[in-house]
């Protein structure tokens, strides 16, 4: 299977026809133990915590898309950076991207700054540099997202991940935005790649999960026994619905790069648009790191309205097939304004200092015919 291409993967890995039956899809199995031949002696499975036979395919077939050598999924994505957190010693330093979902600063600043005496630096990565100002003797891991949420900054894995190795620091990339049909962190030296799989790697916006995948073997074995420990599996129904999703991966992410480019295009031409930040516009500052790495710039665009935040609501309140919603990464295109919604659990005066204006909107372009997403928010911008 190594060889394979990534559709042949995503539709294949981890998932022969069932031995027992034939059956071509693999089984949802909907049990929380497993018989025992006699005590210890059993056929891999024990308990559903600790193994179940669907999650197992699903987790063999991402972690074959990453290239790592193993994968874990969770209930959900901040489950998974949870556990992340949780496999560093008490008291250890993090320096993370200061452009980040608001959920995994929450996590860090509510729950793992008291539970766990975590410390963590917020700081723009694009400027690999500061890393080494940033270095303390407690430091242990450096955390990107790439492109970042909400801001779509693009930073430079390659560079990372070798700062990482050269003062020895676990370094963990949120894969979620550009998913391992556009980049592989783990290719590029990153230890460790977690996922919200809720977005793209579901694709179909009907599950919450995670996956933390890895190619270090001391890593791995850290993270199985903190996902048994801790106990935030993925269930059997929802890692069967994020096996189907899997498999069309490619051809979606084709379509919402395309539909995305074509949107961004249209955006950065209109009169009441401020500013586009989407890496595929040849006049984003990040556009060459992003040619250099993705294999093409993703499916969601952020940009700022002209007018303040009474014309941003009024847009919000005027399109119809863009859904006004949090997430992202469904087929049905969504729209959402980051310092209200997904990123509302920042104190605004970081939100502001960090770019995150009340004017800013967030798309995440869907597999819609474009036209139709054009005129929907052609409409929606002639009503400011
Ligand atoms: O929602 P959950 O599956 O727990 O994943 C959290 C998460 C982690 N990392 C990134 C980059 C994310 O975007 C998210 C969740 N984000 C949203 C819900 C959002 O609308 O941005």
């Amino acid at each position: 299977m190594e060889d394979y291409g990534f559709s042949t993967k995503a539709i294949h890995v981890g998932q022969e026809p069932d031995s027992a039956t034939g059956s071509i899809i693999t089984p949802i199995f909907a049990t929380s133990t497993f018989v025992q031949e006699s005590p210890g002696k059993h056929k891999g499975y024990e308990y559903s915590r600790s193994g179940n036979p669907t999650r197992a395919a699903l987790e063999k077939c991402v972690a074959a898309l990453e290239e790592g050598t193993a994968g874990f999924a969770f209930s959900s994505g901040l489950a998974a950076e949870s556990v992340i957190v949780d496999s560093l010693p008490s008291g250890s330093h993090i320096i993370a991207t200061n452009d980040l979902y608001g959920g995994t600063f929450r996590l860090f600043e509510q729950v793992k700054k008291s539970g766990n005496q975590l410390e963590v630096s917020y700081v723009d990565l694009t400027e690999p540099a500061v890393i080494e100002q940033s270095i303390k003797p407690n430091t242990r891991m450096i955390w990107v997202e790439s492109p970042t949420n909400p801001l779509l900054k693009i930073i430079d894995l390659k560079k990372i991940a070798a700062l990482a190795a050269k003062y020895k620091l676990i370094s963990v990339c949120d894969n979620t935005f550009a998913t391992p049909y556009l980049q592989k962190p783990l290719q590029l030296g990153f230890d460790i790649v977690v996922h919200s799989a809720t977005k793209y790697l579901n694709g179909h916006s009907d599950i919450i999960a995670g996956f933390i995948i890895t190619n270090q073997a001391e890593l791995a074995a850290k993270i199985k026994f903190l996902q048994n420990a801790e106990g935030a599996i993925l269930s059997p129904f929802d890692s069967f619905l994020l096996l189907r999703g899997l498999k069309t991966l490619a051809v979606r992410m084709q379509a919402h790069c395309k539909n995305a480019q074509t949107i961004a295009e249209f955006l950065a031409r209109h009169a009441k648009v401020e500013k586009v930040l989407y890496p595929g516009l040849p006049d984003n500052p990040h556009h060459p790191v992003a040619k250099d790495q993705m294999a093409a710039f993703g499916g969601m665009i952020t940009f700022f309205i002209r007018g303040g935040s009474s014309a941003t609501i009024k847009f919000l309140d005027n399109t119809h097939l863009f859904s006004l919603a949090e997430s992202l990464g469904g087929v049905e295109s969504l729209i959402e304004v980051p310092a209200l919604m997904t990123h509302a659990s920042i104190p605004k005066e970081i939100r502001e200092k960090n770019g995150i204006a009340d004017n800013l909107v967030r798309l995440s372009v869907g597999i819609e015919d474009v036209d139709d997403l054009i005129q929907d928010l052609d409409h929606a911008l002639q009503a400011i």
